[in-house]
């Protein structure tokens, strides 16, 4: 798609079509910091509409009994985690740190998705259903 395409679009979907003029379609220099934004949202995030909100997104899977996709590490601020439960049994995501703070919870075959405010430290993320902490937890450093 052109660029001007693109602009046209932006125009006609966030402004309006009055505010589209052939003035502005033609000054493409003036007004980058419309569009600019948004390509980079698109480009840098992989969910765009999840991504709004959350600094970082993470994939979580979920199974009996694992986690997969929880990082070693993660960029302080707000953390977006979309959950898959793809086991049998119910399974969530809690805090220890956090006063056990659930952020996703799904029955077998499931999903949610969640988010938390975490400042750096050392976090704690395990499953708090009876008996399955020992297999699902995970020491996460946010920095
Ligand atoms: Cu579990």
């Amino acid at each position: 798609m052109s660029r001007l395409a693109l602009v046209a679009l932006t125009c006609a979907g966030v402004l309006g079509l009055a505010a589209c003029g052939p003035d502005e379609a033609s000054t493409d220099n003036s007004e980058p910091v419309e569009e600019a934004p948004a390509e980079e949202n698109g480009a840098a995030e992989e969910n765009g509409d999840a991504a709004e909100t959350a600094d970082e997104t993470i994939s979580v899977e979920a199974g009996d009994n694992y986690f997969e996709g929880i990082p070693d590490t993660l960029p302080a601020g707000t953390i977006e985690i979309q959950f898959e439960n793809v086991g049998n049994m119910q399974h969530d995501i809690v805090i220890e740190e956090l006063d056990n703070m659930q952020v996703v919870e799904s029955d077998g075959g499931g999903s949610d998705a969640g988010v938390v405010e975490l400042e750096p430290g050392e976090y704690t993320l395990y499953c708090s259903v009876p008996g399955h902490r020992p297999d699902m937890e995970e020491t996460v450093t946010v920095e």
